[in-house]
């Protein structure tokens, strides 16, 4: 062994083995180890959030098995039930709900659940301090033709005294405190909305994980693209009507016409206008003066994630997390996308252009 201060030839370290480059990263980052990192950071986390978040994952995971082998199944077509809206239950609707139910459950950590799919929220544990809303399978008109489906979530706090729930589901959205969706499209994604920011993860199927795949998601602040139902054209109101035909006038300075892309998904069509920009809109109109889309499980959390990655949400009026729910399955008019496109929009509304 070399004494202090000496200087072998043997210690001196070899320029080859010093300098060598670290390994290159085989394994991406996970779901769970970034909530997990995000944990670390959080001071007084228990790990009960990231418990709910890791049960909606998993029970994503379970709806996205399902939904790839839907038609091998026998999982497509109506179960003969309607739901809440009147509308006739799929049997995959039926099936994602019981999923979400299930794991939540399981997990301990959730309060009460409201669901699409449920009248009445549900009880689950009186110990649990989450509250979560979910639309179990969105986009459901498109299930039986193989079109991108999803699931929408939102998280808040469960405020209790004395073992006494003092706030439920209504809850304005700026309470929530995690949102997100999944798409079950070419691949399945989950687009997470926290206060660490946005970020989407993208199933490995073969191993059953999701990891980053797009890190840190803005919403571009203007886009070219507008995604409406074209067909309610007779029965929206002047403003709606002035505001779609701005969109398609000729000008080149400020980019128009827009492009037009309507999925009929809302995860879908919200998913490419959080990342390539633009504006999504589901107005009120004639045949739904209220609205058609729900408040709690599908406006409120798109517009938590699209705030958090610098987009807007409105009801055209007021900002969408600034409504004060009424009941669990209210209904809101709902546009969404970039700022600036969601600005002009309210222009509209308000007769200034
Ligand atoms: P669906 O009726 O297929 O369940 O949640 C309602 C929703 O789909 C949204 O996903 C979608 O954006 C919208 O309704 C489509 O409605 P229209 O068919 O009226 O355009």
């Amino acid at each position: 062994m070399a004494e202090p201060g000496s200087t072998s030839p043997r210690a001196a370290p070899s320029p080859n083995h010093s300098l060598s480059p670290p390994a290159p990263a085989l394994v991406g980052t996970t779901l769970e180890a970034h909530l997990i990192g995000g944990m670390r950071g959080t001071p007084g986390a228990t790990g009960d959030f990231v418990s709910v978040l890791n049960a909606l994952t998993l029970g994503i995971r379970i709806i996205h098995n399902r939904v790839r082998a839907a038609g091998l199944a026998g999982m497509l077509g109506y179960t003969g039930e309607t739901n809440v809206q009147g509308e006739e239950v799929q049997k995959l609707d039926a099936f994602a709900n019981d999923v979400l139910c299930s794991v939540l459950e399981r997990s301990g950590r959730c309060a009460l659940v409201a669901s699409e799919e449920m009248e009445q929220v549900r009880v689950q544990s009186s110990s649990g301090k989450y509250i979560v809303c979910f639309d179990p399978l969105d986009g459901s008109s498109n299930i039986d033709v193989n079109i991108s489906i999803g699931t929408i979530f939102c998280v808040l706090r469960a405020q209790s005294v004395a073992g006494h729930l003092t706030e439920g589901p209504l809850q304005p959205g700026h309470k929530i405190v995690a949102a997100g969706y999944s798409v079950y499209g070419s691949a399945t994604t989950v687009v997470l909305a926290t206060s660490f920011g946005v970020n989407c993860f993208t199933l490995d199927p073969g191993v059953g994980e999701f990891f980053l795949s797009h890190p840190d998601i803005k919403c571009p602040e203007r886009g070219n693209t507008y995604s409406i139902n074209e067909g309610n054209h007779a029965r929206w109101d002047d403003k709606v009507r002035k505001w779609a035909s701005w969109v398609k006038e000729e000008n080149k300075a400020d980019g128009r016409p827009f492009g037009h892309r309507y999925v009929g998904s809302l995860v879908a069509d919200a998913h490419r206008t959080l990342l390539k920009g633009g504006i999504f809109a589901y107005p009120a109109d004639k045949k739904s003066p209220g609205g058609k889309l729900r408040l709690l499980y599908e406006a409120n959390p798109m517009a938590f994630i699209f705030q958090q990655a610098g987009g807007a949400a409105t009801n055209g009026v007021d900002p969408i997390l600034k409504v004060e729910p009424k009941s669990v399955h209210d209904r809101t008019p709902l546009v969404l996308g970039s700022k600036h496109d969601v600005g002009v929009f309210r222009e509209f509304m308000r007769e200034e252009r």
